[in-house]
């Protein structure tokens, strides 16, 4: 409903989308509300940072490394302090795991509550200097131990996860979640200030047309992959098209593509990196939560990626994730 300011006085801001929905769960306390409007605190703090880190000279070094003994750069480090900050003060979280930190961080007991957070802040930083859209990625488990929480109650299967959603820093600022209940889609409307739901009930074709991974690594590859890429590439039957190649290198822009447009994106096992790149926790299962949410499939190569138990909170996972159709041809060309 528009008026002569051209403003939607009754849109359907995030906030308002997660009080229907709460409304829709019986034991629903609102506590997931608090906690993913504090988690989109963030997002729209990191969206400005990043908008402004030209400017803010918020480019660059920060002089320190992260886990995976990645150089630290400053829009890494502020998304990680908006991150914690915001989850730690909302008094619904009792540990957090961000790639940017070794261990887990434990919130103080004053201010813990029933969930556990795993989050990437700033996913694809490598491209943070040359303006390519990068990401966050957040993973939502309920708390199921009693007492102090501690590593175990984040070493769960994804299947296990309560909310999962990312946000995408490019052109404007989206955010994807997933409550379990289907996929929606919401943009940061400036004037607003808020999310605005653009993207209801997302869902991903059965089969594409786009394959995205990097080939930089095809010497690396399996048999398997190699003969799926190829078969993408010279398709047997004449009559088919080729596949298109994207890879933006920046795994929420990755995905996000997919979703939207269907296809299959890839960071699998090779000879060099057995277990693959991304990080299982806040980085394959939240993305495997939103796609299976979205109908399509999200597999390590030899099974699906929520079925993996973690034994340690950074392991790596092989992801070969989008539409259905797509994932169970690569799967068969693996000999799965
Ligand atoms: P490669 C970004 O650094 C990231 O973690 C993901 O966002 C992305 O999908 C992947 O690494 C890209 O890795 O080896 O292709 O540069």
């Amino acid at each position: 409903m528009s008026n002569a300011h051209g403003m939607d006085t009754d849109c359907m801001t995030l906030t308002r989308f997660l009080i229907s929905e709460q409304r829709k769960c019986e034991h629903a306390t609102g506590a997931l509300t608090i906690l993913l409007n504090q988690l989109m605190t963030a997002v729209k703090a990191i969206a400005s940072a990043v908008k402004r880190a030209g400017i803010a000279n918020l480019y660059g070094i920060a002089g320190t490394a992260n886990t995976s003994g990645d150089e630290q750069k400053k829009l890494d480090v502020l998304a990680n302090d908006l991150f914690v900050n915001m989850l730690r003060s909302s008094g619904q979280a009792a540990l957090l795991v961000s790639e940017e930190d070794e261990g887990v961080i434990e919130v103080e007991v004053a201010n813990q509550g029933k969930y556990i957070v795993t989050f990437d802040p700033l996913d694809g930083s490598s491209n943070i200097d040359c303006l390519v859209s990068i990401g966050s990625i957040f993973g939502i488990y309920e708390k199921k131990s009693e007492g102090a929480p501690s590593d175990a109650d984040a070493l769960r299967p994804g299947h296990e996860l309560v909310a999962s959603g990312y946000a995408l820093y490019g052109a404007g600022c989206m955010v994807v979640l997933t409550t379990g209940c289907g996929v929606n889609g919401f943009t940061l409307d400036p004037n607003l200030g808020d999310f605005v739901l653009t993207h209801p009930t997302m869902t991903i074709k059965e089969r594409g047309k786009i394959y995205s991974i990097n080939e930089g690594y095809a010497l690396y590859w399996d048999e398997g992959m190699t003969k799926y890429i190829k078969s993408l590439k010279f398709p047997e039957d004449s009559k088919k098209a080729p596949y298109s190649a994207r890879y933006i290198g920046s795994m929420v822009a990755d995905v996000h593509r997919t979703i939207l447009y269907g296809g299959i994106f890839l960071y699998p096992s090779n000879s060099k990196s057995p277990n693959g790149k991304l990080r299982l926790l806040y980085e394959g299962n939240p993305m495997a939560f939103i796609v299976e949410q979205a109908g399509g499939a999200a597999s390590t190569g030899t099974g699906r990626i929520l079925d993996v138990v973690p034994q340690k909170i950074h392991e790596r996972v092989p992801v070969i994730l989008g539409s259905k159709q797509d994932v169970a041809d690569c799967l068969a060309a693996l000999g799965q």
